[in-house]
């Protein structure tokens, strides 16, 4: 048996701080063409597609800093994505700054959607693992405030129906986790698509710079072995307003094997047919989860959150 879905990992490359969203949008239609041309029924977006990543800048105009968010979705500045996604029949996941009202109060989070092929809004996810700090930390060559701009999401780790199969969301350092992976891999989930922003740079641990790209890979490939999903991960890339973020955008099966990567840090569409039946050997052996796992022995997960040792 086999159940293909054809994937589109649209790596976009930067965007700078006065692009429009129109001329954003624009090189996100033409990623879709292309897709579609290639037979794509799914494209991958990275996380906050939209605009620069702004998070690199202390700003404390509340004004200024809404300029990156959306307030609904669609907007007349990204309907031409879902106009796309109906005419070329082709679904989408989009990162992007959402500010919303809810219970007379303004909430901000780092959220993407899954787009089906109608144009029609499936699922919403918003960032849980937040990077970075709150404060302005001037020692830095670039700030990394999602910790001030965002809200920890509330909607959990889902999984959808969707493209033929199970399909879940999550955004750029939420990679590095394996609860992430695991949460959707106990919805038995069979895809997972992230996007994200990855600066080469870490500014409070330089020593692990020559790492980055090694590091982006290890977490998605064993996040996909170790629950048995295809895993697409989404770089916004290249030189961003002097700040270098990383590619190597890359398609990966639940073998845990790169299937395609990208090869510039620019626009540029990758595409792999997708087998969601090639997780079943691994969910019926290795990572039967039903059979082998032992949750009574994983309490300390969910009680505590930061590492102690050991008493005595
Ligand atoms: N956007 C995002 O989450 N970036 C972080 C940068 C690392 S901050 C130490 C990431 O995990 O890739």
């Amino acid at each position: 048996m086999s159940r293909m879905v054809t994937i589109g990992a649209a790596q976009v490359g930067p965007i700078a701080r006065n692009d429009s969203r129109q001329a954003v949008v624009a090189r996100l239609v033409a990623l879709m063409e292309q897709a579609a041309k290639r037979g794509c029924d799914l494209v991958v977006f990275p996380e906050l597609t939209l605009t620069t990543f702004f998070p690199r800048w202390f700003m404390t105009d509340q004004d200024e800093i809404d300029q990156f968010f959306e307030r609904e979705m669609p907007s007349p500045a990204t309907r031409p994505l879902f106009d796309a996604a109906r005419r070329l029949g082709l679904g989408f996941y989009l990162g992007y700054a959402e500010l919303e009202q809810a219970d007379g109060k303004t909430h901000r989070y780092n959220t993407t959607v899954l787009v089906d092929k109608s144009g029609a809004i499936v699922g919403k996810y918003r960032k849980i693992h937040l990077p970075g700090h709150a404060e302005h930390e001037p020692w830095r060559a670039f700030q990394h405030l999602e910790k001030r701009y965002f809200e920890v999401g509330n909607l959990g780790f889902r999984v959808w129906r969707a493209f033929g199969g199970h399909v879940g969301m999550c955004i750029c350092n939420d990679r590095r986790w394996p609860e992430t992976y695991r949460v959707m891999g106990l919805q038995d989930v069979e895809l997972v698509l992230i996007g994200y922003n990855t600066p080469y740079h870490n500014p409070p641990a330089p020593s692990h710079d020559r790492l980055a790209n090694f590091h982006n890979h290890l977490v998605m490939q064993s996040g996909a072995y170790q629950n048995a999903t295809w895993v697409v991960g989404v770089a916004k890339a290249g030189r961003e307003e002097g700040c270098d973020l990383i590619g190597e955008s890359c398609i990966i099966a639940p073998t845990g094997e790169i299937v395609t990567q990208a090869r510039t840090l620019d626009d540029e569409l990758i595409v792999a047919r997708c087998d969601l039946d090639e997780a079943k050997s691994y969910k019926a052996t290795t990572f039967n989860f039903g059979l082998h796992r032992q949750p009574q022995a994983y309490r300390m997960i969910v009680d505590r959150m930061g590492a102690e040792p050991p008493r005595g």
